[in-house]
């Protein structure tokens, strides 16, 4: 009985990881590969120059209505209001999202398949607001690496994330995790979840984390930074949310994947 849905993942997983190579020869940052492929993580600061910079939050004041408080154009997802295909509304926003560089170094990482699946601008306004993005959790079983470029400066009152160096690499702790999530993370078309049990996947409750900060060595990285900074992380490793205590956080999210047949 139990050995079928094992088997079932076994399978899925291999399958799907034979799509993944690391390829040096896909970028000329090969220090800054080889510190992502340790950590799952990586800071870059000063990505825009602070003209691009202002030039994209200019077009962003221009046409959204985030400044007027009406947000009617995005969503409101696990506490942030959410604008998806930025890269149409805010065209210089593309000086982030198709940065030559970036898009090298992320297909190195993963496969040269690698594509961007999704270009969203992504705002926190509520302080104190918490849910299960706030628990340390990894994102999916599937290799998916996310890009946040900061618009406003993150300090540690701006709910900078909190990302676990090392843990994004495969290991036998994470198998159960990994099979729960395959089981029970399934969505309908609108992205709800068909199963309560979905929104709980992948996450980790403290006491798991520090046993398993013990026994690796994962260093918690509290991702701060200047406004222009980039945050480029493995969704495999153990991150969460950070309460937001004061102003906003306002960012440019891109995330990859690799195309399935
Ligand atoms: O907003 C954050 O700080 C992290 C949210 C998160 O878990 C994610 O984007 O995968
Ligand atoms: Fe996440």
């Amino acid at each position: 009985m139990i050995l079928k849905p094992y088997l079932k993942f076994q399978i899925a997983k291999y399958r799907y990881y034979r799509q993944c190579t690391v390829d040096f020869t896909l970028t000329n940052q090969h220090h800054h590969l080889q510190q992502f492929l340790q950590d799952g993580l990586l800071i870059l600061e000063n990505f825009l120059k602070p003209s691009q910079l202002l030039t994209v939050l200019k077009e962003v004041r221009e046409k959204t209505d985030l400044y007027e408080n009406r947000k009617e154009q995005g969503k409101q997802w696990l506490g942030n209001y959410r604008i998806a295909e930025i890269d149409r509304l805010v065209p210089s926003s593309r000086s982030f999202f198709e940065n030559p560089q970036l898009m090298d170094l992320v297909k190195a990482y993963m496969s040269e398949t690698a594509e961007s699946y999704s270009r969203a601008l992504v705002y926190k306004t509520q302080p104190g607001e918490r849910n299960f993005v706030h628990l340390f959790h990894f994102d999916d079983w599937k290799h998916r690496v996310k890009a946040f470029l900061y618009l406003f400066d993150v300090g540690p009152n701006e709910a900078p994330m909190v990302y676990l160096k090392g843990s994004h690499r495969s290991g036998l702790w994470r198998q159960q995790k990994e099979q729960e999530y395959f089981d029970y993370f399934q969505t309908d078309a609108d992205g709800r979840y068909l199963d309560e049990a979905a929104a709980s996947c992948g996450c980790y409750l403290l006491p798991e984390v520090r046993n398993l900060q013990q026994r690796y060595g994962f260093q918690e990285h509290q991702c701060i930074g200047k406004a222009g900074t980039v945050v480029l992380f493995d969704t495999r490793g153990l991150h969460r949310a950070s309460v937001l205590n004061k102003n906003s956080r306002l960012v440019l999210m891109n995330a990859w994947k690799i195309p399935e047949g």
